[in-house]
């Protein structure tokens, strides 16, 4: 790499706090602001207050409510008001129910070229578009950020994405991802960021940007970034915020380069199961279609819905299936309606929900047996829609709305000419439900419902471990496999006891009961996994409620990130197999003794030696010094009280 810095590299050098910017080593980084969403938001706050500051300590932190909205019961409503009380006593922006999904008002109205920001939630790279530095976390990491401190992360390493051409009629950026992640899977970006650059850029607006970074986390990627330019000049402008603008462009050489001619790109699909299973619209083009939603932090933006209404003006919908519309944010609703569009939407039949993640984290809007669902969505992992045996295919709004007007899969270029149109200059900003935070007052009372159960104590990790391999999965296990969402099981997010009920409960209904009785016989739990595993959302239930249940030890071929930094902040030991091909030798059920594990860790030795029934094997340690005494202190909580 020349003398010069790419974006990402001058943002982290301007937040560097400890460490140093070398390819693997752990660096400290201040953290500008934060976002919280609902679902990972209540346990978030519940750890700010267990930290013990007063008020959040960064420039600006928000509290959106997002994902579930559906009030069946008093749960769901009792978090709400939780919420808006913690942003009240902790001086946070609150956005209500009914605003819109976190990442597409952060783009609007917070986020800013240049700076850092750490999300709750596994899409927060959406900011990326806007040329900043947005990483997904865990929430107790987002609640350590509140309260001011570092952010914790090993130096990633950067990969260029050159872009040239420009998108042909019908194409649109979430094709640009879905050839990306066909080049590269699931796990193609563990461990870098990707950076976005070349003459194709100009071509893209910054919503088009934030379609790319956003569903870039599907690639495993820590974040993924574009410059700061005119383009993202004018989207400020636009939003009343041209203040907030910075140039930002790289003025240095990528040492890994991937060549991407946007004129040669062709409307793809990602079939089910996997983000990544990416074919040409044209290839599976004619299958019947039940259900089309068109909405997501991915693709719910003004020019997503625009381009829906203005074909659909043109065109009638099928009669065989359900078309829905979940708007980004109250802002895209307020402009589709001012517009006139919105008008077109409900004329032409479509079912416009209110602005929120909805049927993406299987709150609502499960599709019929076997029936194909078409999603603008970013996930498609089995069964998160709501329903068994799912069939979800992931596209743009171009292909959603052509398949929805023939009925059958289809590739919009067969529709003929594609609408054009542009945005305007100025959006209504739609902001006036986003509650600014409170002044300091003592007075403040957090107000919980009876479902919002305290913080959980861990025990510190003993000299040596013994447990049993309660489970033993494949490769590209998600947290949904781990913790699933949906109507049934997000209401109990504030209740690791309850939720603790579900773990694994895709994969073996009985896991909690079978954990409950390996517990009262004193018998502690690992997991054997394979390569990539925890990818998917940044939830920290995935590994707070396995921990509740006496999970204290990972044996997998690769972690996810996100994933991998959970189970250190709750207390569970990631070890990664040395030979993978011992992953074979080790059967469910088997009995596990890492002998002085709390001695290896503390040490710092790289490898440690588990006893399989008794047959050694080796297992590989890669943890920084602060990580490992995180574990040794049974989770950061722990280690943070005696720090
Ligand atoms: C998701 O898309 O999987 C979620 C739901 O937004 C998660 C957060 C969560 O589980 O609460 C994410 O992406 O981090
Ligand atoms: Fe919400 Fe879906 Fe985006 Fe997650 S991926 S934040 S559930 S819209």
């Amino acid at each position: 790499m020349g003398k010069g810095k790419t974006v990402a590299e001058k943002i982290l050098a301007e937040h560097l706090v400890a460490g140093e910017l070398k390819e693997g080593r752990e660096i400290a980084l201040r953290i500008d602001q934060t976002l919280t969403q609902d679902a990972t938001g209540t346990m978030a706050y519940l750890e700010f207050e267990a930290i013990g500051v007063p008020r959040v300590r960064t420039e600006l932190s928000v509290s959106y409510v997002d994902h579930n909205l559906v009030q069946s019961d008093f749960k769901n409503a009792d978090d709400h008001r939780f919420l808006r009380s913690a942003a009240r006593k902790f001086g946070l922006y609150f956005s209500p129910p009914g605003n819109g999904i976190s990442h597409q008002i952060h783009l609007e109205r917070f986020g800013m070229p240049g700076k850092t920001l750490l999300g709750s939630d596994s899409h927060t790279p959406t900011g990326g578009g806007l040329g900043m530095l947005a990483i997904g976390a865990g929430g107790l990491d987002v609640a350590m950020a509140m309260a001011g401190k570092p952010f914790y992360l090993l130096t990633p390493k950067i990969y260029g994405i050159r872009l040239t051409g420009s998108l042909q009629p019908w194409v649109s950026a979430r094709d640009v991802l879905l050839e990306v992640l066909r080049r590269l899977s699931v796990k193609g970006g563990v461990g870098y960021i990707m950076e976005y650059f070349g003459p194709g850029v100009a071509a893209l607006s910054v919503t088009d940007r934030a379609t790319i970074t956003n569903f870039g986390a599907e690639l495993g990627a820590t974040t993924s970034v574009f410059p700061s330019d005119d383009n993202t000049r004018r989207f400020l402008a636009s939003q009343g915020r041209e203040e907030h603008w910075r140039e930002l462009t790289a003025d240095a050489e990528y040492a890994e380069v991937m060549e991407l001619d946007l004129s040669t790109l062709e409307p793809l699909i990602a079939c089910p199961t996997s983000p990544d299973n990416v074919v040409s619209v044209r290839e599976v083009a004619g299958k019947p279609v039940d259900q089309v939603l068109v909405g997501s932090c991915t693709n719910s933006s003004l020019r997503d819905l625009t381009v829906v209404a203005r074909t659909l003006e043109q065109y009638e919908l099928s009669r065989d299936l359900s078309f829905e519309i979940n708007p980004g944010s109250r802002q895209v609703l307020e402009n589709i309606t001012a517009r006139g569009d919105l008008l077109t939407l409900i004329h032409a039949g479509a079912r416009v929900h209110q602005s929120g993640c909805l049927g993406c984290i299987g709150m609502g809007q499960a599709p019929p047996t076997d029936g194909i669902s078409l999603r603008t969505f970013p996930r498609n992992f089995p069964g998160r829609s709501g329903t068994t045996g799912d069939q979800v295919y992931l596209c743009s709004p171009e292909v959603a709305v052509a398949s929805a007007i023939k009925g059958v899969i289809t590739d919009p270029r067969d529709l003929g000419d594609c609408p054009e149109f542009t945005l305007p200059e100025h959006y209504l900003p739609g902001e006036e439900r986003i509650d600014q935070p409170w002044p300091q007052d003592n007075q403040v009372e957090i107000i919980r419902g009876p479902n919002i159960a305290p913080f959980p104590d861990f025990a510190p990790l003993p000299e040596t471990w013994r447990g049993r391999v309660m489970l033993k999965v494949g490769d590209n296990i998600t947290t949904d496999h781990i913790m699933p969402a949906g109507a049934k099981i997000l209401p109990l997010r504030s209740n690791i006891p309850a939720i603790s009920e579900y773990v694994f409960s895709q994969i073996n209904e009985r896991f909690a009961g079978e954990m409950k009785e390996a517990a009262l016989a004193g018998t502690q739990g690992a997991i054997v996994g394979g390569e990539n595993y925890g990818q998917g959302s940044s939830r920290e239930h995935a590994a707070l409620a396995p921990r509740y249940l006496g999970v204290q030890v990972k044996l997998v071929k690769s972690f996810a990130r996100i994933h991998k930094a959970n189970l250190i902040n709750f207390g569970i030991v990631p070890l990664t197999f040395n030979d993978p091909a011992d992953y074979e030798l080790i059967e469910q059920g088997a009995e596990l003794v890492i002998p002085g594990i709390k001695e290896a860790l503390l040490g710092g030795r790289n490898s440690v030696t588990v006893e399989v029934d008794g047959r050694p094997l080796e297992a590989v340690i890669d943890l920084s010094a602060r990580h490992r005494e995180i574990l040794a202190a049974g989770g950061l909580l722990n280690w943070a009280r005696g720090n």
